[in-house]
């Protein structure tokens, strides 16, 4: 299986961190470099585009996202955080591929540090984890061998519990169940 990395270049820094706990995640999973490309985006909104794009390629069994996105004084702090989360799930149901956020949200940026490796763990890490994990129960399940079987960890949203339990697609298991039709409720 291959995988990609994007990752966002505004704090670099700190997003290098999470670059290498993902790498180190998927190395962990016996991935080769070869199965592995890290692509480098502006910043944070940038990432879902550039998913967008892998995905369309076919290429990639999972797209592990990162970034690194700090409130600082600015409005764009909810906008950018929004928007990447959005956009990244979007990717994920549009495509069928597993498509995971690694992108810190923080207040300062010690606290972004702390979630790039340090003691509150990495979450590029985290990501690639989740995408593994994922990717390997997309294949599963098109090889028709994983009834009854959830994604570790996955399974107790109640979006993921509806999907498996009525086998209909997770974007509308999210919608919840359908509202009766007639008159609108007051
Ligand atoms: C503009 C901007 C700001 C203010 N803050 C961040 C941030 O904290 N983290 C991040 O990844 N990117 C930031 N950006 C850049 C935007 O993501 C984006 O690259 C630009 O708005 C251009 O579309």
């Amino acid at each position: 299986m291959r995988f990609a990395i994007v990752a966002a270049r505004f704090n670099e820094r700190i997003t290098q961190r999470l670059v290498a706990g993902a790498l180190g995640a998927l190395r962990a999973a016996r991935l080769g470099p070869d199965a592995i490309e890290v692509h480098w985006v502006p910043g944070s909104f940038e990432l879902a585009q550039a998913a967008g794009h892998l995905a369309a390629t076919g290429r990639f069994a999972g797209i592990v996202c990162v970034g690194v996105v700090i409130r600082g004084q600015t409005p764009h702090f909810e906008h950018i955080a929004r928007e990447a989360a959005s956009g990244i799930r979007q990717v994920a149901l549009e495509y069928g591929v597993p498509a995971t956020f690694g992108v810190i949200t923080s207040l300062t940026e010690e606290q972004a540090w702390a979630r790039a490796g340090g003691e509150v763990g990495n979450r590029g890490e985290e990501a690639a984890e989740a995408a593994l994990q994922m990717a390997e129960w997309v294949r599963s399940i098109q090889n028709g061998g994983a009834a009854g079987r959830s994604p570790a960890r996955l399974s107790t949203s109640p979006a993921a519990e509806r999907a498996s339990r009525g086998h209909v697609r997770l974007d509308q298991a999210a919608r919840g169940p359908r509202r009766p039709q007639g008159p609108r409720y007051k």
